[in-house]
Formats: C-alpha cells, sequence, structure tokens
C-alpha cells in the first residue's frame, strides 16, 4: 500500500492537546510504531500515519488535503476561517464530531476597577489577544470600533503592563484571569477539540480506513457521553 493510500491525521505535537489526541487514538485501537521521528509515525496496525504538528497549522493542513483528518480545537479552527474570510474558493473542512476535551471559552476580560455595560464599553479600547480575527468579527457585530493587539502569549499581563486596556483570551478555569485581576465581562465563543476531516475526495483505501476508524470513536464518544 503506497503513502498515498494510507489516511494521514494531524495532531498537535506538544501541549494541550497533544496527550487526549493520542489516547483517543489508542483507544481506537491504533497502535503507534516505535519510531525516532517525532514529526511522523506509521500506525502499525491500520494503514494510518500521523502526522505531529502545531495546533495553528492543523485547519490548513487539512483544507489542503495534506492531511486527511486532524484533531484541533475550535477556537483555532474558527480563528482560521475568519483569516481567510475574504478569500479563496479551496474547500473547507468538515468537523465529524466533537470530542469532549479540551474544552475553554474565548472571552472578553476587564480589570476589576473597569466598568463593561455591553460591546459599547469597547469603544476606543485597546484590546490584547491572540485571537484577532475573532475578536474583529464581534467588534463588527456589535459596530464598535476599537484597536486590536495581536501578542501570541501571556495576553493577560497586557494591561498591568500598560501595553492594552482590556484583554480578550481563552478561559478554563478562570484563574490566569483572577491572578492578574481580571474578570470575565463577555464570552465570544464556546471551545473543545473537535475531529475535522478534508474536502478533497478519497480512493477506496482511505474510506475503508476512515470507516473503521470514525466507527470505533463514535462507540467510544457514545460510552463517554453515557457514563
Ligand atoms: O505549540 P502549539 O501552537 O501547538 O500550541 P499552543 O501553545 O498554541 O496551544 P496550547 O497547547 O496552549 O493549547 C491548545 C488548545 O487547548 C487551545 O487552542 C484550546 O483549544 C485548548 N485550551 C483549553 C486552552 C485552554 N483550555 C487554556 N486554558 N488553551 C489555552 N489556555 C490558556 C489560556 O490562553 C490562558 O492563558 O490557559 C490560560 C487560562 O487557563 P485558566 O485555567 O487559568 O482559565
Ligand atoms: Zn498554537
Amino acid at each position: 500500500m503506497n503513502a498515498l493510500s494510507r489516511l494521514r491525521i494531524a495532531i498537535q505535537k506538544s501541549g494541550r492537546l497533544n496527550s487526549d489526541s493520542l489516547e483517543l487514538l489508542s483507544r481506537c485501537g491504533l497502535k503507534l510504531a516505535a519510531s525516532s521521528n517525532s514529526l511522523f509515525n506509521r500506525v502499525e496496525n491500520l494503514p494510518i500515519d500521523i502526522l505531529f504538528v502545531r495546533d495553528d497549522d492543523i485547519p490548513s493542513l487539512v483544507r489542503q488535503g495534506i492531511c486527511d483528518l486532524g484533531i484541533v480545537g475550535e477556537n483555532v479552527l474558527l480563528e482560521e476561517f475568519f483569516s481567510r474570510e475574504t478569500q479563496d474558493v479551496t474547500p473547507e473542512v468538515d468537523t465529524v464530531a466533537q470530542l469532549g476535551f479540551s474544552r475553554c471559552r474565548l472571552v472578553l476580560a476587564f480589570p476589576f476597577a473597569k466598568s463593561f455595560q455591553g460591546p459599547a464599553s469597547l469603544q476606543g479600547l485597546r484590546i490584547a489577544t491572540s485571537y484577532p480575527y475573532l475578536l474583529r468579527q464581534y467588534l463588527r457585530r456589535a459596530e464598535v470600533e476599537a484597536e486590536v493587539m495581536t501578542i501570541s502569549g501571556s495576553v493577560e499581563i497586557a494591561p498591568q503592563l500598560g501595553m492594552a486596556d482590556v484583554v480578550c483570551d481563552l478561559v478554563s478555569t478562570g484563574r490566569t484571569l483572577k491572578e492578574n485581576n481580571l474578570k470575565e465581562v463577555d464570552e465570544l465563543i464556546q471551545s473543545q477539540a473537535v475531529l475535522i476531516k478534508t474536502k478533497v475526495s478519497w480512493g477506496p483505501e482511505k474510506l475503508e480506513s476512515f470507516a473503521v476508524l470514525q466507527g470505533r470513536m463514535a462507540s467510544i464518544l457514545e460510552t463517554a457521553i453515557n457514563t
């Protein structure tokens, strides 16, 4: 069986999604070959390969059909979608399943002392975020003009440093916001990890491998919901 007939799945190389993604694939019965290559691994018992990448690269790898499937947060998927809103005709991706892990929310947070009376309170403010496209979408809908300051990490510290007035960032427990004297004032999206699938068409071998994987995953997810 050549490389083109093997199903290729992109997962995060390291970070919050990595171990849950690997665990799910392992529960689906996929046995990874012992390999010295940390970016690519063959599955021994099914015609499937795993590619380890940064989570931000997963939507475009799957959209372009370089990978057939991917496991990524809905936040990253939506951000990539809005970053391309004026662009091309390349097919989008299909979301096959919500996987129930890496749950978080993208929220707006204000310093404790600053009051929020709806999106209009953002007018003219500097907002630090790693999600500029989702934030601009929110601002457009609210018909508010604010300065979007894109930073790739440690967003919550920006107001204390005088870099921004407020922030728009992911929360799960809410601890980081609290530690930085910030309060949640509005929610942009809720997110969890999802399995996405390319719209680029497959040959019969890939279709067969996908059917096996999807069947096993569906019963695992169903069990998780019912327990
Ligand atoms: O290197 P690579 O680009 O692959 O990874 P990354 O650094 O971009 O992402 P990573 O591993 O940090 O997160 C991967 C995905 O996990 C995210 O895209 C979300 O889908 C999901 N996720 C779930 C989270 C969180 N929970 C989360 N709490 N991602 C980030 N956070 C951060 C948040 O940005 C904030 O700084 O955790 C802090 C808040 O956590 P609490 O618990 O204090 O609220
Ligand atoms: Zn990332």
